[in-house]
C-alpha cells in the first residue's frame, strides 16, 4: 500500500540530491571509544543502516576537549576520529546516502571531569544552569561555569573552522551547526544565560553575534550550500531561556539567511516534548530564509504530509522513529507498524537497542 505523501519526492539541497524529504534527526547515543571519543565502529553500521533517509545528520560531535558535556560523545577534532568518521561516511555513501555532521560546543553543559585538568566548562557568562549531564556511568549536576573572556571568542571560532575541515576529510557531504537545546551558541543568543556587557551580550544584535560568526566560518570552509544549522527559538532543554525569542530569531534568521546558508532547522517547541510548548510564529523564520527548512519535533507521516503539502517546511527531521526503524522510510511508505524504542538504551552501550532494531524484511522473514 502506498500513500500520497510528498515525503518520497526527490529533493535539491544545493550541490546535493536527496532522494526523499527525510532526515535524520541528531541523536546523542554516547557510545564513542572512551578516552579518544573515536566514533564506535558499529557506528558505520548503525548510520548505513539508515541511509534510506535524503539526509542523515549524525548525533552532535563536539568540536574540542572544553566542548564536550557527556560521556562518550564523538569528538572531530583529533586525526584518529576524522579516521573513524572516515568509516561512516563510506558506508553511508556506499548505500547512496548523504551524511551532514553537526558540529557541537555544549558550553556550560558539562562537567569538570569531561574538561582539562579538571577545569570550569565555559560560558557566556558564570551562572551555572538547573541540570544534569551524564558522566562517569551516572547522571550528575553540570557543574559551575566560568564566563569565557573576550580574547577567547576567535579561538572558539577557529575550532569550529578546524573540524569543518576536519569533516570534509573525513568525507561528509556538508555540516550542521548545533545552535539549538541551550548548549554554547543558544547560551550566548538567549539572554536567560547571557548577561554580558562586552560586544556579545546585551542587546539581540550582540547576543546574537557569535552564532552568526560562526556561522559565517563555517560556511567559508565547507561552502555555504554545504551548511546547515539548527535552532530552538523557545526551547526549555538544558535551563534555557530567552526574554523575546520571536524578535532574537527573526534576527538570527536573517543573518542566516544574507549568509545564504544551505538549511535551516528548527525544533519547533519544547525538544522532544510539546510543539505547542510557547507561542512562536515558524511560519515567519521560513518566510525570511530562502534556503531548504527542516522541520522537526514530534512529527509522524500524518503530519509531516500536511506541513509538506502546505508548503510549509521542505524536508522533515524524524529521530526516535529513526532509533528503532532503520527502514522508517520504507515501513513509512508501506504504512507498516514502526518497532517501538527502548529507552534504556538509548545512551551509551553496545550494538543492543543500536544496530540490532530489525527491518520489516528481517521481521518478516523471521516469522
Ligand atoms: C540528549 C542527550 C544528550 C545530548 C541535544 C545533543 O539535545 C543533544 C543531547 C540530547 O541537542
Amino acid at each position: 500500500m502506498s500513500r500520497p505523501t510528498k515525503l518520497y519526492e526527490p529533493y535539491q539541497l544545493g550541490p546535493i540530491s536527496l532522494a526523499n524529504r527525510f532526515v535524520m534527526a541528531p541523536l546523542t547515543r554516547n557510545r564513542a571509544a572512551p578516552g579518544t571519543f573515536v566514533p564506535s565502529p558499529l557506528a558505520a553500521d548503525y548510520y548505513a543502516q539508515r541511509a534510506s533517509a535524503g539526509l542523515l545528520v549524525t548525533e552532535a560531535s563536539q568540536i574540542s576537549q572544553q566542548g564536550q558535556g557527556y560521556q562518550d560523545t564523538p569528538g572531530i577534532y583529533s586525526k584518529d576520529q576524522v579516521a573513524g568518521w572516515r568509516k561512516v561516511t563510506d558506508r553511508v555513501h556506499e548505500r547512496g546516502g548523504r551524511i551532514f555532521i553537526q558540529l557541537w560546543h555544549v558550553g556550560r553543559i558539562s562537567h569538570n571531569a569531561l574538561q582539562a585538568n579538571g577545569g570550569a566548562p565555559v560560558a557566556p557568562s558564570a551562572i551555572r544552569a538547573k541540570g544534569k549531564t551524564f558522566v562517569n556511568g551516572t547522571f550528575a549536576d553540570v557543574s559551575e561555569p566560568r564566563a569565557l573572556e573576550l580574547a577567547e571568542i576567535p579561538g572558539i571560532i577557529d575550532d569550529f573552522k578546524r573540524v569543518t575541515r576536519n569533516a570534509l576529510e573525513a568525507g561528509f557531504d556538508g555540516v550542521e551547526i548545533h545552535g539549538a537545546n541551550g548548549y554554547l551558541l543558544d547560551q550566548f543568543a538567549k539572554d536567560g544565560a547571557n548577561k554580558r556587557t562586552d560586544a556579545y551580550g546585551g542587546s539581540i544584535e550582540n547576543r546574537a553575534r557569535l552564532m552568526l560568526e560562526v556561522s559565517k566560518a563555517v560556511a567559508a570552509e565547507a561552502g555555504a550550500d554545504r551548511t546547515g544549522i539548527r535552532i530552538s527559538p523557545v526551547t526549555p532543554a538544558n535551563d534555557i531561556s530567552d526574554s523575546n525569542p520571536q524578535a532574537l530569531f527573526d534576527h538570527i534568521v536573517d543573518g542566516l539567511n544574507a549568509l545564504k546558508l544551505v538549511y535551516l532547522h528548527v525544533v519547533e517547541g519544547a525538544t522532544g516534548g510539546p510543539r505547542d510548548f510557547a507561542p512562536f510564529d515558524y511560519a515567519d523564520l521560513r518566510k525570511r530564509f530562502s534556503g531548504a527548512y527542516i522541520a522537526n519535533n514530534g512529527y509522524d507521516f500524518e503530519l509531516a504530509t500536511k506541513v509538506l503539502d502546505a508548503g510549509a517546511a521542505d524536508l522533515i527531521a524524524f529521530g526516535k522513529p529513526f532509533i528503532s526503524n532503520p527502514d522508517l522510510v520504507e515501513r513509512l511508505q508501506k504504512g507498516a507498524p514502526l518497532n517501538e524504542w527502548d529507552k534504556n538504551t538509548f545512551y551509551g552501550g553496545g550494538a543492543r537497542g543500536y544496530t540490532d532494531y530489525p527491518t520489516l524484511e528481517a521481521a518478516d522473514a523471521a516469522e
